[in-house]
């Protein structure tokens, strides 16, 4: 079969499609979690539904919206979106709150692993008609003790300028806008990248029906994803921002941190320069 589709054929169940085998890929091995703390977590998982079902006094008609609802987003695949735009934030936080390097947040339903190696000083891969602003971005990886850290590895993606990213969405190269880069010997690296746009969740399935329903917006500040790894070390999922974005304030999935924010400096080539860099703990023992 022939597919002439373009990204902006996207559908929300598509995405949802491929970002629910994506992660049922990678969950292959079952995670034991104890009994005790299964029964008490599920316990209080309930005990607090029944708390909002007493405070707003929830009716019969409520409760089979919400169950239809909650059958929509499974057969829209879209129980990565919902769990990582709404929860994820604060597994995160419990997650990462005795770090003394970087602070990270939450990775979303859109990574993919093994993105094609770029070298410290690579491009990240893009169309030769690839819309938007041309960045640099530059930055050193080191340890907590301030030791650079040479052969660290910095997993970058992104959505393009429409809103798409790539293998969640027809039309786009397999790895577009998805690179690894592994820095050299005095932790550095250089990525010829791309500025990213404003991006707006999927609004056409079961989350979109929801915000809606609610009067919310779908949209996320422009950012970029990264994940930078280094052996011994914790392995660091952060975004990055750009400050005066209009909702670095209202980030639908709350994403949002002040350490994480990038500072483009427009050059005479007409390219903008950022500059971060990652501090990486150690493992613990
Ligand atoms: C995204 O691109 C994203 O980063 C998050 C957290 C949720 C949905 C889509
Ligand atoms: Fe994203």
């Amino acid at each position: 079969m022939t597919d002439n589709r373009t990204e902006f054929d996207a559908k929300a169940a598509e995405s949802g499609a491929g970002a629910t085998a994506a992660f049922a890929a990678k969950q292959k091995a079952a995670i034991d979690v104890p009994q005790e703390r299964v029964s008490a977590i599920a316990k209080d998982v309930l005990t607090g539904l029944f708390e909002v079902i007493n405070k707003h006094q929830v009716t019969y008609a409520e409760y089979d919206a919400l169950k239809a609802w909650l059958i929509k987003v499974g057969e829209d695949g879209e129980w990565p979106l919902f769990l990582d735009v709404w929860v994820e934030h604060e597994v995160e936080q419990v997650n990462t709150a005795h770090r003394q390097g970087s602070k990270g947040t939450i990775e979303g339903p859109y990574y993919v692993p093994n993105a094609p190696e770029q070298g410290a000083n690579g491009s990240l891969p893009m169309r030769d008609d690839e819309p938007g602003q041309k960045m640099n971005f530059t930055g050193q990886v080191t340890s907590t003790d301030g030791s650079a850290l040479g052969g660290a590895v910095v997993e970058l993606w992104q959505a393009d300028a429409n809103g798409f990213y790539s293998q969640y969405a027809p039309g786009l190269p397999e790895w577009n806008l998805r690179g690894t880069f592994t820095t050299d010997d005095q932790g550095r690296f250089d990525i010829a990248g791309l500025q990213p746009a404003p991006y707006q969740i999927p609004t056409d399935g079961a989350c979109g029906q929801l915000i809606a329903a609610a009067g919310w917006h779908s949209w996320r500040p422009a950012h970029l994803h990264l994940k930078v790894s280094a052996p011994g070390h914790e392995l660091l999922t952060a975004q990055l921002y750009f400050p005066g974005d209009p909702h670095n304030e209202d980030d639908i999935a709350s994403a949002v941190k002040p350490e994480l924010m990038l500072n483009p400096q427009p050059q005479p080539d007409g390219t903008n320069k950022v500059e971060y860099d990652f501090v990486l703990d150690p493992a613990q023992a």
